[in-house]
């Protein structure tokens, strides 16, 4: 069978001896469309061993990427919760708020938390700080109410990775917590971890989620990719979730790098009926995997093992 994602041929779209400043890896991209180009907001790990955010643009998303020389967010800015670094931001666009809504790991001596931002024009950021405590990451924000209320995605690390979904009025007093995707344990490609992947995508089947899975190996883990659809109205309730995952590491750049075995989507964006998937390989490059979102969602249908084991 095709693959559903196909792997861009100008991967890896993003290396770090495209920058310009000195650093040690680029990855794990959020991403906005800006009707005239792609903006994409770079986790870059500098040689301190932490990593900033910074805004690159690109007019058709994939070649020609303008890498701004400072960095919009950055460990030394004041939060005493950044100090170890600002990563994996989650983008996602709020008309009601007529914001972008930035959800990232602040990572401090206090463990990983999540914290929000928002920004109008990504030269400026207000931070409201960290929203969800320690240990928890990998948070994206849904890009409208649901019955009134925003909703956001997120990884609390108990015993256990699963995706959470809570409710809040504003951006900040999150509540009425609920699993929405379980680890399936065992040694299944997701049985290790999961994780939000790309903020949630409206779609008429339901709410559709990228994620990352993990698999525990003697060598290390494996970060692949699945999709599920949640309920619209009740996106807690989920439908279906892939029973394979759908893009793995496989290509060298995926295979090889400061962490091995990694594809890892933080961002993408919708044009014509196609979703451009950016993902970090390897934690060292950006990459790009496309599909059309209706191939996906017939994909993820169409298969009766996708409905059930959840
Ligand atoms: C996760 C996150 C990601 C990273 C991945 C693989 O825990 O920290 O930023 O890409 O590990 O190293």
């Amino acid at each position: 069978m095709e693959d559903i994602f196909h792997r861009s041929e100008h991967n890896p779209l993003i290396e770090v001896s495209e920058l310009p400043y000195p650093a040690n890896a680029v990855f794990n991209a959020g991403a906005a469309d800006l009707g005239d180009e792609v903006l994409l907001l770079l986790r870059v790990e500098s040689r301190s061993g932490r990593s900033h955010l910074t805004v690159a643009r690109s007019r058709d998303g994939v070649t020609g990427w303008r890498i701004e020389d400072r960095p919009l967010l950055h460990p030394d800015q004041g939060s005493p919760y950044e100090i170890y670094g600002v990563e994996d931001c989650r983008v996602t666009r709020v008309d009601d708020l007529d914001r972008w809504v930035l959800a990232y790991t602040a990572f401090s001596g206090y463990g990983p938390a999540v914290a929000i931002a928002t920004t109008t024009d990504f030269r400026t950021v207000d931070r409201l700080g960290v929203v969800l405590p320690p240990n928890n990451k990998d948070a994206a924000v849904f890009p409208r109410r649901i019955h009134g209320k925003y909703a956001i995605l997120h990884r609390p690390r108990g015993d256990e990775g699963n995706i959470w979904i809570a409710y809040a009025s504003d951006l900040t007093r999150w509540g009425e917590n609920e699993v929405v995707l379980p680890i399936r344990s065992g040694p299944w490609w997701d049985g290790a971890k999961v994780g939000t992947g790309l903020p949630p995508i409206e779609t008429e089947h339901g709410w559709l989620l990228i994620y990352h899975g993990i698999k525990n190996m003697v060598s290390g883990p494996i970060y692949r990719v699945g999709a599920a659809l949640l309920d619209l109205e009740q996106p807690q309730h989920l439908m279906a979730r892939t029973h394979h995952w759908i893009l793995g590491p496989q290509a060298p750049y995926e295979r090889t790098g400061d962490v091995p075995n990694v594809v890892f989507p933080c961002g993408g964006i919708v044009r014509n009926g196609e979703l451009w998937m950016y993902y970090g390989a390897a934690d060292s490059s950006i990459c790009l995997a496309t599909t059309r979102i209706d191939d996906l969602i017939s994909y993820i249908i169409a298969d009766p093992r996708n409905h059930n084991g959840h």
